[in-house]
């Protein structure tokens, strides 16, 4: 489910950093990382532990370790939905030297990757969303997903015979993520998790482990390097001519 968009765009930006000089250097900066191994995690969401055999075991990289998230207490037989916003949300992206001017220049990238599982087959998901905001803290573009139903129902069926031997029908586990540039006029962004249950059974069981969100800056080309970047440009077009 890997998509991304990073590959003409960094494969551009490698070639006129061959040529032109840079203002600083390329910055990775973690926005959230959450494993929900804490007795508190950045959602502020109840866990589950594996031993208690309610999903397979997460032996993906980085593996689940001791506990992952659970979505939550759900109505009875009737499809719920629970909200968790991260900590600190709307996060500033303003972050690690990464600055105004990059993010409008369409030079910062996001990453958002998560673990993915639920209970059985009841159809229940966890959806990890990102909405970028602009300095009026307005939402802008569109809101970016990972997970979800149709991720849910596309997990495998597990291990046959594992754990309790009447559970045939457990879930594995799946990293689901999604790659692009932050739109320009950025500067925070909240970051949540929607836990949906179908109407079977009572408990939200839309899993998640191992959530990271993470922007990636690419210097600006200085001044002079515009300059030269300009000057180069004009060239070619006269050539082209
Ligand atoms: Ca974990
Ligand atoms: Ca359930």
């Amino acid at each position: 489910m890997k998509r991304s968009r990073l590959i003409p765009v960094c494969s551009g930006l490698a070639i006129l950093a061959g040529s032109f000089s840079f203002v600083g250097s390329a910055q990775a900066v973690t926005l959230l990382s959450e494993n929900f191994e804490g007795g508190v995690n950045a959602f502020g969401a109840g866990t589950y532990n594996y031993s208690a055999t309610y999903t397979m075991p997460n032996l993906l990289v980085p593996a689940g370790g001791l506990q992952y998230m659970k979505g939550g207490a759900g109505i009875v037989n009737s499809p719920s939905t629970n909200f968790f916003t991260a900590t600190g949300s709307p996060l500033s992206l303003l972050v690690g030297g990464i600055t105004g001017g990059q993010i409008d220049g369409g030079l910062v990238s996001y990453n958002l990757y998560a673990q993915f599982s639920t209970y059985r087959v009841q159809g229940d998901h966890s959806t990890l969303t990102l909405q970028f905001l602009d300095s009026s803290s307005s939402p802008l573009g569109s809101l970016l997903t990972i997970g979800g139903s149709v991720f849910a129902s596309g997990l495998g069926l597990g291990i046959s015979g594992y754990g309790d031997p009447d559970y045939t029908d457990m879930r594995d586990w799946a990293a689901d993520s999604l790659a692009g540039i932050i739109p320009s006029g950025a500067r925070s962004a909240t970051i949540q998790v929607i836990a949906v249950k179908t109407a079977v059974g009572t408990a939200i069981d839309g899993y998640m482990d191992n959530v990271n969100v993470s922007i990636t800056g690419v210097p600006e080309p200085s001044s002079v390097g515009l300059l030269a970047l300009g000057g180069g440009l004009a060239a070619w077009a006269r050539r082209r001519r």
